[in-house]
């Protein structure tokens, strides 16, 4: 069992995104629970993919070969986990702000969230703050994330918070912004809870966020 969880995990790393979904369910044929085939088998792989990422030995291209391969396994597991009732880490809200087209970091930064075990609900792009109240309301997420590619569109996170502010749901959630032209300092001016700078950090960002509480 524990060889087959470390062929899962090669398989991640390795971008084999045509094989990891039989592997996933060969691994659920032979009796092994979706909770380790998750923890043990796909977070271990993403989680290597996400430290070669940051120390610059892997790039966006395999990165995103690696969370499709992730992916194509989640989705054989999917059901499996929702019967036995496995517990996420906790859910991202994420979505590119109003105005904004680009999605290709936001959608790195939630294949990597989902990989460190988020539950992830994209909004896509172009979210307006209307938007991201309405789905805090109904999904109730622990992390709000807000991604920009525009200095035109990085005022919108502001006025993002600030609808959620008005809803009454600002305190209900951690908000975590990124984005090229985005910084820390730029966040903390906005009462963002955390800044990250690529993906792999984004998803260190919202363990750490909904660790502090
Ligand atoms: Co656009 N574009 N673009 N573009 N585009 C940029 C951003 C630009 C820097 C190019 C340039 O001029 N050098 C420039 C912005 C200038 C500025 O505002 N300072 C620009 C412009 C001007 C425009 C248009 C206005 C062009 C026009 O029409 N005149 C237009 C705007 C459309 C709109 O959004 N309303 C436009 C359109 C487009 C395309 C549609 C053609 C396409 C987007 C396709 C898509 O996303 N589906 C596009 C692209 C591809 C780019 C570049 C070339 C690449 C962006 C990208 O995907 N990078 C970009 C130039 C560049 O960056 N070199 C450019 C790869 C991606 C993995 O990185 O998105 O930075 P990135 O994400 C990283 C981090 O930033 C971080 O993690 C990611 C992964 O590590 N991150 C987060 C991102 N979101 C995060 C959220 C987090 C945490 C981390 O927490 C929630």
């Amino acid at each position: 069992m524990d060889d087959m969880l470390r062929r899962i995990s090669s398989a991640v790393i390795e971008g084999e995104k045509d094989d990891t979904g039989q592997m996933a369910q060969d691994a659920i044929d032979g009796g092994c629970s979706a909770e380790a085939i998750l923890y043990q088998g796909l977070m271990p792989g993403m989680d290597h993919v996400s430290k070669e990422f940051k120390t610059g030995r892997m790039f966006v291209p395999e990165v995103m070969r690696s969370a499709r391969a992730m992916l194509n396994a989640m989705a054989v597991i999917k059901p499996q986990m929702v019967k036995d009732g496995v517990q996420m880490v906790g859910k991202v809200l994420l979505g590119t702000v109003r105005g904004d087209m680009h999605d290709i970091g936001k959608n790195l930064v939630g294949m990597m969230c989902e990989g460190a075990g988020f539950e992830i609900r994209d909004l896509g792009s172009d979210v307006a703050p209307e938007a991201f109240v309405a789905a805090v309301n109904t999904y109730a997420p622990d992390v709000v994330g807000m991604s920009a590619l525009l200095t035109t569109t990085m005022r919108t996170m502001a006025d993002t918070i600030k609808a959620l502010e008005e809803a009454g749901v600002r305190d209900q959630v951690k908000i975590m912004i990124g984005g090229a032209p985005v910084t820390q300092a730029f966040a903390d001016r906005i009462g963002a809870d955390g800044y990250a700078a690529d993906a792999a950090a984004a998803a260190d960002k919202a363990r750490e966020l909904i660790a502090a509480g």
